[in-house]
C-alpha cells in the first residue's frame, strides 16, 4: 500500500487521498512527468532556488504562497474552482438541463479531443521556452519565466487529471502521449502550429506570453462554459494563473519599448540602424515581431467555417467567451455572422450561419482584447514624444489556417501577388537579420537589481519585494 501523503505531495481539492484509481494512474504518470521536466523543461535550472508562488488551495490566501524552491520540487497540484450549486447547461441543444458531472458516452471522443488539444499546448510552451533562462535580461525576468513554466506544467496536470479521472484507459494513454509529443519534433510534433514555432529570444517570449497566452485566456473561458462541469471548474481555476502570464508579456514588451524610446530621446535618433548601434531594439523590429506573433496566434482559433465548432457548441462542450453574459437564445440555430472572405479578388464580408462561424466569433473577441494592449504600448511611445505607433496587422495577414491561408495579404489588408509579397515580406515579418540582431543582445544578466541594456527595469517587484531582491539563487 502506498504511504504517500497526497495533500502534502500533490496539493489538491479533488479528494485524491480517497480515490485509489486516480492515485494509481497519477503514480504511474508522475515519474514520467518529472523525467520530461528534467529533459525538456528549463535548461540548467535544476539546482536554482526560485522565488515562486505555489497554489495550495483555491481560497484567496492559499492559492498564492510565495517562497524560494527548486523547480523539480514544485508541488504541482490539482485544483478545481468551487462548484456552483445547481449549475445548468447554459447553451446548445441541452440548454436548461443539469450540468454533467460525468462524460456522456456520445460526447466522449469530442470532449477527449478538446481536452487533449488544450493539454498539448501547456507542455509545448515549456519546451519552446526551455533555453531562455540562459539569456535572461535580469533575475526578476528569469523568475517570471520560471513562474510561467511551472504553471504551464500545472495546466498539463489539470488536463491529465481530467483524462485520468473521466476517460479510463484511453485517458491514461492520452496522458502518456502528452509527454511524448514535443514542440518542433519532426515525427511527433505538438498538435497546433503555433506551439511548434521556436521561441528563440526574450522579445519572442514577451510577444508569446502577450499574444499566445491570451489565446489560452479565450479558449479557457470558452471551455469554462462547458456543460461538463469538471472541465468548467478546472478551466476557471487555470484562468486565475493565466493573468500573470499575460502580465509578463505586456509589461515585458512595454519595458522594451520604454528603453528604446529613452535611448532615442537621449541621442535624438530615429533611424533604426542608429538605434541598433546603441544596443536597443528599434521600433520597426518590434512591429515585425508583433505582426508575426499576432498572425500565428489568431490561426489558433481554427478555420472561420468549422462544423467542429458548431458541433462542440450545440452539444454543450464548448461555449463562447462570456456565454452567460450574452442576451441571445444561446442556441444560435437561426443566427448569422459576418465572415470576411475573398471573392473576385476583393475582401468581402458575407453573412454565414452563426453556428459554423463560432471559431471566428472567438477570434474576433480575442482580436479586440489584443488590440487594447497595443494601445497601452503606444502610450509609452507617445509619452516619450515620438510619433511612431504600433498597429495590429489585418486579420487576413500571414494566415495559414482558414480561408486566407492560400492568399498573400499585406498588414494593411491589401491582396497581393506573390511577387509583391516576396518584395516586402522583410518589412512585415522578422527577417533572419532581425532575429540575429535581437539574438546578439541576449546576454545573461542575473546580478540582483541589474538589467540588460535593451530593457527598462519594472516599476515594482514581485509580491511587493524590492526590484533588487534575489529572485533566483544559484547554487
Ligand atoms: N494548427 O474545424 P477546424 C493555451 C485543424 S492556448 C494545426 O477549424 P476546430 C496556451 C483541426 O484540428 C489554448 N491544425 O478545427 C497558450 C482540424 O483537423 P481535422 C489552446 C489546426 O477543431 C500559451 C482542421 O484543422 N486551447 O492554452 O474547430 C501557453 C479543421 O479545423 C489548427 C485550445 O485550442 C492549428 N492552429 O478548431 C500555454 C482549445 N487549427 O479534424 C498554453 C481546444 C485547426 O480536420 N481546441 N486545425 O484533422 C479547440 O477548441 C479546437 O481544437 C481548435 C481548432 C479551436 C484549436
Ligand atoms: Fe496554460
Ligand atoms: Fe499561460
Amino acid at each position: 500500500m502506498s504511504s504517500i501523503n497526497y495533500s502534502e505531495k500533490i496539493p489538491n481539492n479533488v479528494n485524491l487521498s480517497e480515490d485509489r484509481v486516480l492515485q494509481r494512474a497519477l503514480e504511474q504518470w508522475q515519474p514520467n512527468y518529472l523525467k520530461w521536466w528534467d529533459q525538456m523543461g528549463p535548461e540548467g535550472s535544476q539546482n536554482m532556488d526560485v522565488y515562486l508562488r505555489t497554489a495550495i488551495s483555491t481560497t484567496s490566501d492559499g492559492w498564492a504562497q510565495f517562497g524560494h524552491i527548486k523547480m523539480p520540487d514544485y508541488r504541482w497540484g490539482i485544483f478545481l474552482a468551487a462548484p456552483e450549486a445547481n449549475r445548468k447547461v447554459n447553451f446548445g441543444e441541452a440548454k436548461g438541463a443539469d450540468a454533467w458531472q460525468d462524460v456522456p458516452g456520445e460526447f466522449r471522443s469530442n470532449l477527449r479531443r478538446i481536452i487533449v488539444t488544450q493539454g498539448d499546448t501547456e507542455p509545448a510552451s515549456v519546451e519552446q521556452q526551455r533555453h531562455l533562462g540562459l539569456t535572461c535580461p535580469s533575475g526578476y525576468d528569469l523568475r517570471n519565466l520560471f513562474q510561467v513554466n511551472v504553471e504551464e506544467g500545472r495546466h498539463l496536470w489539470a488536463m491529465v487529471y481530467l483524462l485520468q479521472k473521466y476517460f479510463g484507459r484511453d485517458g491514461r494513454e492520452e496522458a502518456e502521449a502528452l509527454l511524448q509529443r514535443n514542440s518542433g519534433d519532426q515525427d511527433k510534433p505538438r498538435i497546433l502550429e503555433a506551439f511548434n514555432e521556436p521561441t528563440p529570444d526574450w522579445l519572442a517570449f514577451y510577444m508569446f506570453t502577450y499574444f499566445t497566452d491570451r489565446d489560452g485566456k479565450f479558449q479557457l473561458n470558452a471551455l469554462a462554459e462547458s456543460a461538463f462541469d469538471p472541465l468548467s471548474r478546472t478551466c476557471r481555476f487555470m484562468l486565475t494563473e493565466e493573468a500573470h502570464h499575460m502580465f509578463v508579456g505586456e509589461s515585458g514588451v512595454a519595458r522594451t519599448i520604454a528603453r528604446t524610446c529613452e535611448v532615442m530621446k537621449q541621442y535624438g535618433i530615429e533611424d533604426p540602424a542608429q538605434v541598433r548601434a546603441k544596443g536597443v531594439i528599434d521600433l520597426p523590429t518590434l512591429q515585425r515581431y508583433l505582426n508575426f506573433h499576432f498572425s500565428v496566434t489568431i490561426d489558433l482559433f481554427g478555420a472561420d467555417q468549422s462544423s467542429n465548432a458548431a458541433t462542440f457548441y450545440s452539444t454543450g462542450l464548448k461555449g463562447r467567451f462570456e456565454e452567460t453574459k450574452r442576451t441571445d437564445d444561446h442556441v444560435l440555430k437561426n443566427d448569422h455572422y459576418g465572415i470576411l472572405q475573398i471573392s473576385n479578388g476583393a475582401l468581402i464580408e458575407t453573412q454565414m450561419p452563426m453556428l459554423n462561424s463560432l471559431n471566428e466569433v472567438l477570434r474576433d473577441d480575442y482580436i479586440r482584447d489584443s488590440v487594447s494592449g497595443i494601445g497601452r504600448w503606444n502610450r509609452v511611445i507617445e509619452k516619450a514624444g515620438l510619433s511612431f505607433r504600433l498597429l495590429a496587422p489585418h486579420k487576413a495577414f500571414n494566415r495559414h489556417i482558414g480561408s486566407f491561408s492560400n492568399t498573400r495579404i499585406s498588414p494593411d489588408g491589401r491582396i497581393l501577388s506573390e511577387a509583391e509579397w516576396q518584395a516586402n515580406v522583410r518589412n512585415w515579418l522578422p527577417s533572419e537579420e532581425d532575429r540575429a540582431y535581437v539574438a546578439s543582445l541576449m546576454g545573461r544578466v542575473v546580478e540582483p537589481g541589474k538589467f540588460a541594456n535593451w530593457i527598462s527595469p519594472p516599476p515594482i517587484g514581485i509580491n511587493r519585494q524590492p526590484i533588487d531582491s534575489e529572485y533566483v539563487r544559484f547554487n
